[in-house]
């Protein structure tokens, strides 16, 4: 959750002025990405191409539903929105299997993927809370080429999602 929680402790009725504690709580655990075929933030972590903070939290790029960027407009990942940074490409077919590693099981809506701004591939969990590893098969149709995927978990009870960039040759 990008969410941060306030923990408001009071301190017993004999102490004036009441005390109030905030606590942000660091969302470093939580979330998901996809590993394979290497995403940029996956990427990142693996010191394939030299990140900012990303490379310590690949999970974490959280934002609100709808977005179309790579760093789901969290300026401290700005590395991923950049396509000249060196990302490496991996050749996959025309249909390519997408594995998530997920470090919190968010109960989910949608998986969607699109390229170009075109949807080419959407899963519907219903609500469901997915398992710690989930796989998609998304069939690219007649796409082919070098493309940027980019895949979008949205979860069901927040309105938050989670954005993921994957740099592709397909039928390369
Ligand atoms: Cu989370």
């Amino acid at each position: 959750m990008n969410r941060k929680r306030k923990l408001a402790m009071s301190v017993g009725a004999g102490l004036a002025p009441l005390l109030v504690m905030t606590l942000p709580v660091s969302p470093a655990s939580a979330h998901g990405y996809i590993d394979s075929p290497p995403s940029r933030q996956a990427q990142c972590a693996a010191g394939t191409v030299q990140c900012g903070p990303i490379k310590w939290e690949p999970q974490s790029v959280e934002g609100p539903k709808g977005l179309s960027s790579c760093s789901g407009g969290n300026s401290q990942f700005a590395d991923l929105d950049d396509d000249a940074k060196g990302w490496k490409v991996t050749p996959v077919g025309s249909t390519t299997t997408f594995n998530w590693t997920l470090t919190a099981r968010h109960s989910t809506s949608t998986w969607q993927y699109f390229v170009g701004g075109r949807k080419v591939a959407e899963f519907n969990d219903g609500g469901a809370q997915p398992p710690a590893h989930v796989s998609h098969q998304v069939n690219f149709g007649g796409i082919t080429g070098k493309q940027k995927v980019l895949a979008v978990w949205n979860i069901a009870d927040t309105a938050n999602a989670f954005y993921v960039c994957v740099d592709v040759n397909i039928g390369g």
